[in-house]
């Protein structure tokens, strides 16, 4: 992947500013940026980003992480925004029960697949695991009964601030049974983390591949059915973890310039956030069927006429294939359910037997669309049998 982010030119000033600020605390050392983030590639639309400018947390944007894991406690206290960084504080105090407080940040934005960046450096001084990832939950335990995917762009122990690892966790719940794992174990990146450097990882149906600077660094290979690829919240988060705090070093941070989530392709599926795109008329009911990710959950109608609806939120025009998810579900499955392409007036049909062949991804053919919501996929149940339905997505050709 090329490098998707370029610094302004060096001007006197700015190097003035820089060289003057390696004395000022840490909050005001942010390197120079260009104005505008900078997509990873064509057709990729920013959908969720805070460049951390402000000088507040924005939390209707953020909750906070508040659990005690560990060797400390998290705290909303220590998590602040100047300097065009959010900062999180690393502190030596009493703190339910813990000698140590560190802390974090959660998107209230439920994200799934799509390309993701922060720029970051972690502290100086042993002790403290510092990351970048996604996971369910709202900060108040990594243990949410609802945890089933995880990716994490970096986890860092400081102890060695020159290694990392970058992992990813199909989960099944608060605990580890039934979870698979990938990851790249801890490397040595050859880089000094405590300075700034960037984080991405696109997270796509066929797996996850991770980069530092744009150079990727690992790929794990997590299929769709190897477990729920769930929607997620984006965590920056910083514990006391990896044997003691070296106190000489506190008060410290770990520090966050921007995070940016960028989408390319576009999926709709009748679980995840409400607000996505699912829609129907008539009535469907909980299937038992596994979709189209593992756990994802698919709906049924009977009724002549029962339809579902499925419109995605195109952020760039261009040209994408379209598909529907086919549950087969043998006898009681619609021979004959009417699948519909309505792209902005022009409309395609034609029929899905699920009662043949095996469930998957139904193409619908590639065609340029508009950006915007003026693209609808439909399901219209003929009234044989029950029609199924799970999710649509539109990939970018
Ligand atoms: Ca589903």
């Amino acid at each position: 992947m090329k490098s998707v982010w370029r610094y302004a030119a060096a001007s006197a000033a700015g190097a003035l500013a820089l060289g003057a600020a390696l004395n000022a605390p840490a909050a005001a050392t942010v390197p120079q940026e260009a104005a505008v983030a900078e997509a990873p590639g064509t057709g990729w639309a920013l959908a969720f980003a805070d460049e951390f400018d402000g000088t507040a947390v924005d939390t209707s944007a953020w909750t906070y992480r508040t659990d005690v894991k560990a060797n400390s406690a998290q705290r909303p206290e220590n998590v602040t925004v100047s300097g065009g960084a959010l900062s999180i504080n690393l502190k030596q105090e009493s703190y339910a029960g813990k000698s140590f407080t560190g802390g974090g940040v959660i998107s209230r934005k439920k994200l799934r697949y799509g390309y993701y960046e922060t720029r970051a450096r972690i502290n100086d001084g042993a002790g403290w695991h510092s990351s970048f990832w996604l996971m369910a939950g709202d900060g108040s335990t990594t243990f949410p009964e609802d945890r089933r995917t995880e990716v994490d762009g970096f986890e860092t122990d400081s102890v060695n601030p020159t290694r990392t690892s970058h992992n990813v966790h199909a989960w099944r719940g608060p605990t580890s049974d039934g979870a698979l794992h990938w990851g790249s174990g801890s490397y040595d990146t050859g880089l000094d983390l405590r300075q700034w450097h960037t984080y991405g990882f696109d997270w796509r149906e066929t797996g996850v591949t991770f980069s530092i600077d744009g150079v990727q660094r690992y790929s794990a290979a997590y299929g769709p059915q190897q477990g729920t690829h769930d929607y997620t919240s984006v965590w920056l988060t910083s514990i006391a973890y990896g044997g003691a705090p070296d106190v000489s070093k506190l008060p410290s941070a770990v520090q966050f310039d921007y995070v940016r989530y960028w989408q390319r392709d576009y999926y709709v599926d009748n679980d995840g956030p409400a607000a996505y795109g699912f829609t129907t008329t008539g009535t469907w009911q909980p299937s038992s069927l596994t979709g189209w990710t593992l756990g994802s959950p698919v709906v049924y109608g009977c009724t002549a006429g029962d339809r579902a609806t499925w419109r995605p939120n195109i952020r760039a025009a261009g040209s994408y294939e379209a598909y529907i998810w086919k549950s087969v579900s043998g006898t009681g499955g619609d021979p004959a359910g009417k699948v519909t392409l309505d792209n902005a007036g022009t409309v395609s049909t034609r029929t899905v037997d699920e009662r043949s062949g095996t469930s998957g991804w139904v193409s619908l053919g590639t065609q340029s669309y508009a950006a915007g919501t003026s693209a609808a996929v439909s399901l219209t149940a003929s009234g044989t049998g029950c029609a199924h339905a799970d999710a649509v997505k539109f990939v970018q050709r």
